[in-house]
């Protein structure tokens, strides 16, 4: 046996590393009998240099690979590059290197740290999105789908820098204007690809029911974006020989209370208003110059403009301004409201602003405390209609099915379900992305590009000024024949959205090998996935377009689940002294150094340690130093015990130990079977705590029959710890015998005989005041229990002299002995 003295994480780490890489210990077997499970964790961008939050997170994702693997299931654990996407162009300008280079690079070093960590990836199927091998079934799917009618082109807005005559990205625009230049950004309009998502609304709201695997929070959250609301289409009248002008509401019970209507500024009757009218047009151009970001839209000030148009109220009859107003959105519902300042507090404060009246028709329902105070703000709650004619009286919630029901008589509207949910657009006007595989003819418009003519290849070697893409300037790339007419032709020079690589790479990782299909049966094997370990910052958008796109290639036939991800944990940030880890901040520890310094065990050990996944774990230098002399204490008692381990192999006669040696065994084992609970549960840091207690439990016991509980005990101990500190424990399980590879050790059980207590500890009272402590066997008298408790010496002090009149016994308690 010969272990090195001191402790040597890097030497031991890179053995560790060579032997699984030689006995490509993690391939997964695309065929085996086994119960699979696809543990994927969130891919990373290529930026350069792997952060303490990649770290987190691919330990968690690697600590649930290796669980699973030695519970003898048949795991794929792939690992690739979300490689496409703006930094790499920001860092070409500043570095004056193309971004292919500048991405490539950062793989090949962000490649190696991983594997510095010992994290048990199949590179056999790792792929990077910029990759033309990938991006060709990208495309090819696309050119499905737009032949299907999935896709559409349509125009949209873009933030345009009218110096720099470039499209710019959100990011891109700072306070309104272009972060090169500082012109003040403006809208465009201008031709973009969307897929429709809308589509699958219903499917993806409902699917999410079935997702229990994920949390609460995520689902919720996907919930609210797909936003479906129930609500009532409304048709007001326009002057004759004009269609009536349809708005959107989900509260029609507030019908009788509408003062005004506003439109959005690119509405029809907004631009008709504008003729003849230069302040309205200007106001328009004004709503055009405004930010196309959600967020902002939110927070900016409320401004409208009347249009002197008039709308005819559909019950009333009466007259109501048509106002443009900067909040109303030309891509939700009709891109009209019909405005209630009494019970909506926006358009109460647009009422407020511009002297429109405020009518009250919903009262507070009898027995609420809510009162409505309209000089202080809109009564936004449900009620009783008042002022309202025939369906004054009604709750709001009868008057919903009323007045629509009466509109519908009318024909002036009908019940509508509307969605939040937008098409994705999908064109962006970047170079680093994924060419759009559309050509533009003269004669035939927008033509697919063949399934033989693809990948559509990015050129990666270009001049890279970062204004604008180089690809719409390079006519080598553009000039093509048209596949329909064979004339003269153009390719699209956009490119996708980022998240149209990241909707589907986990399918590809099952079907990698395949040169010839985008996914084959394989997909169908490993899918969907049963672990997806990520940021809650991809709650969202990722896992919604991941969600559709599964769906897109279930019905295109290329796989046959519903949902791509069974279980999901979102894991909590990095921070230090309170707030996250960041560049931005100057917060962050370098794992790089942290490897260097302790090992890749120890940086693995601490973030299990720290914290429970989900939750946020604060930096804390004193914990890393904590679990590196744990560590070291695994190493100086498997050299103190080497020897008598490695003799005593087999297990021992577990009945005929000391009663030392067997209260060890029984606690190992009781720690063990709460352990093994923690672990099914993903809460590393108690396991960790589980493999303190274990250590400590051991290094106490010595004697003759030590080595038998030690050496299963010891092997407990490593088999637990393995997942999560992978290097030392194969280390120590070969060094001392156990087997030749951790990995192909069976997960440790329980022991129930071992928890059994043969004796118990019972408090002797004198008169009621405790006076001592006695251990009799489990299975002892009662005249036992009582003699034992009278000989104690302790208790003699207490009874000497006196006269013993009677002995209460309380089985597995207490003895009482009343002596005068
Ligand atoms: C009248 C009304 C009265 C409204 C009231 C609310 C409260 P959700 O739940 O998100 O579907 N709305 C409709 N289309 C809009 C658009 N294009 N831009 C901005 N706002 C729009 O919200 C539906 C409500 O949002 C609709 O119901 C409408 O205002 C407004 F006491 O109509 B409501
Ligand atoms: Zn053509």
């Amino acid at each position: 046996m010969a272990l090195e003295e001191h402790y040597n994480p890097a030497q031991i780490e890179q053995q560790a590393q060579e032997y699984w890489d030689t006995n490509q210990s993690f391939i997964a077997v695309d065929d085996s009998e086994a119960e699979k499970f696809y543990c994927l964790s969130m891919f990373p961008y290529p930026s350069g240099r792997l952060h303490m939050g990649h770290v987190r997170n691919y330990t968690i994702g690697d600590v649930i690979s290796r669980y699973q693997r030695m519970l003898g299931k048949n795991v794929l654990q792939p690992m690739g590059w979300d490689a496409f996407g703006l930094p790499a162009e920001n860092a070409a300008i500043k570095n004056n290197v193309p971004p292919a280079r500048w991405t490539y690079e950062n793989i090949d070093y962000m490649r190696d740290q991983l594997k510095r960590l010992g994290f048990g990836y199949d590179w056999s199927r790792e792929l990077a999105t910029c990759h033309p091998d990938y991006y060709k079934w990208e495309q090819w799917l696309f050119t499905r789908l737009f032949e299907k009618g999935m896709v559409y082109k349509q125009t949209a807005p873009v933030n345009w820098c009218p110096n720099d005559m470039t499209v710019l990205a959100n990011e891109q625009v700072i306070d309104g204007c272009c972060w090169r230049c500082d012109t003040v950004v403006e809208r465009k309009e201008i031709p973009q690809y969307f897929m429709k998502i809308t589509d699958y609304a219903d499917e993806l709201l409902e699917g999410l029911d079935k997702l229990d695997g994920w949390p609460e929070k995520v689902r919720a959250m996907q919930r609210n974006w797909i936003g479906r609301s129930e609500g009532v289409e409304i048709h007001f009248g326009l002057a004759e020989g004009n269609e009536p002008l349809k708005v959107f509401t989900t509260r029609p019970d507030t019908l009788m209370g509408v003062t005004y209507v506003a439109v959005a500024a690119e509405h029809p009757l907004a631009l008709s208003g504008a003729v003849g009218n230069p302040e309205l047009l200007a106001f328009i151009d004004e709503c055009k110059h405004q930010e196309t970001a959600e967020a902002a839209m939110e927070t900016m000030e409320k401004k409208g403009m009347d249009t002197g148009i008039k709308a005819i109220h559909p019950l009333t009859g009466e007259a109501v301004p048509i106002f443009v107003a900067n909040f109303v959105l030309m891509g939700y519902g009709e891109g009209a409201v019909m405005a209630v300042p009494a019970h909506d507090q926006r358009d109460w404060e647009f009422a407020q602003k511009y002297g429109i009246p405020i009518k009250q028709v919903i009262a507070p329902a009898a027995g609420s405390d809510a009162v409505a105070d309209l000089s202080k703000e809109a009564f936004t709650e449900k009620g009783l209609l008042v002022e309202s004619g025939d369906f004054s009286g009604l709750t709001s919630q009868d008057a919903f099915a009323a007045i629509a029901q009466r509109l519908a008589d009318e024909n002036r509207g009908c019940k509508r379900i509307n969605y939040r949910l937008r098409d994705w657009g999908v064109s962006r006007q970047r170079y680093w992305g994924c060419p759009i595989p559309i050509i533009n003819c003269p004669d035939c418009g927008t033509v697919a590009v063949p399934e033989d003519q693809l990948p559509v290849v990015l050129p990666e070697d270009v001049e890279f000024d970062g204004i604008g893409s180089p690809i719409k300037k390079m006519r080598s790339f553009i000039d093509t024949t048209c596949p329909r007419c064979g004339g003269k032709a153009e390719r699209e020079t956009d490119t996708f959205d980022t998240f149209m690589e990241s909707s589907w790479y986990y399918a590809r990782f099952a079907s990698r090998a395949n040169p010839d299909a985008m996914l084959d049966k394989n997909a169908d094997h490993w899918l969907p996935v049963d672990q997806y370990i990520g940021g809650i910052e991809h709650a969202i958008l990722h896992l919604l377009y991941a969600r559709f796109y599964h769906k897109l290639m279930r019905d295109e036939g290329l796989l046959n689940s519903d949902e791509p991800i069974k279980n999901l944990l979102t894991q909590g940030m990095v921070l230090k002294d309170g707030t996250k880890m960041s560049k931005s901040k100057g917060n962050t520890v370098d794992p790089q150094e942290l490897i260097k310094k302790y090992g890749a065990d120890t940086v693995r050990l601490f973030t299990m340690f720290a914290a429970p996944p989900e939750q946020s774990l604060e930096w804390n230098d004193s914990g890393v130093e904590g679990a590196h002399r744990f560590i070291k204490k695994l190493w100086v008692f498997a050299n103190g015990h080497a020897d008598q381990i490695g003799r005593n192999g087999t297990s021992g006669d577990w009945d005929s130990l000391s009663d030392a040696a067997k209260s060890t065994r029984r606690e190992i084992h009781e720690v063990l079977h709460q352990a093994l609970i923690d672990f099914g549960k993903y809460q590393f840091n108690t396991v960790v705590a589980a493999c303190m207690k274990m250590m400590n439990s051991l290094s106490k016991l010595a004697g003759d029959d030590a080595a038998v509980v030690h050496h299963e005990g010891f092997g407990i101990l490593l088999s637990l710890l393995s997942p999560i500190a992978p290097h030392v424990s194969h280390k120590l399980w070969v060094e001392l015998g156990y087997g030749d590879d951790i990995l192909k050790a069976t997960w440790p059980v329980v022991d129930v005989a071992a928890l059994v207590k043969d004796s118990i500890e019972l408090v002797v009272q004198v008169n009621g005041k405790v006076r001592g402590k006695i251990s009799v066997a489990t299975s002892a008298a009662r005249e036992v229990i009582e003699q034992v408790a009278q000989d104690d010496p302790n208790v003699q002090k207490f009874t000497g002299g006196k006269t013993v009149r009677k002995i209460i016994v309380v089985p597995g308690r207490l003895v009482n002995i009343v002596a005068n």
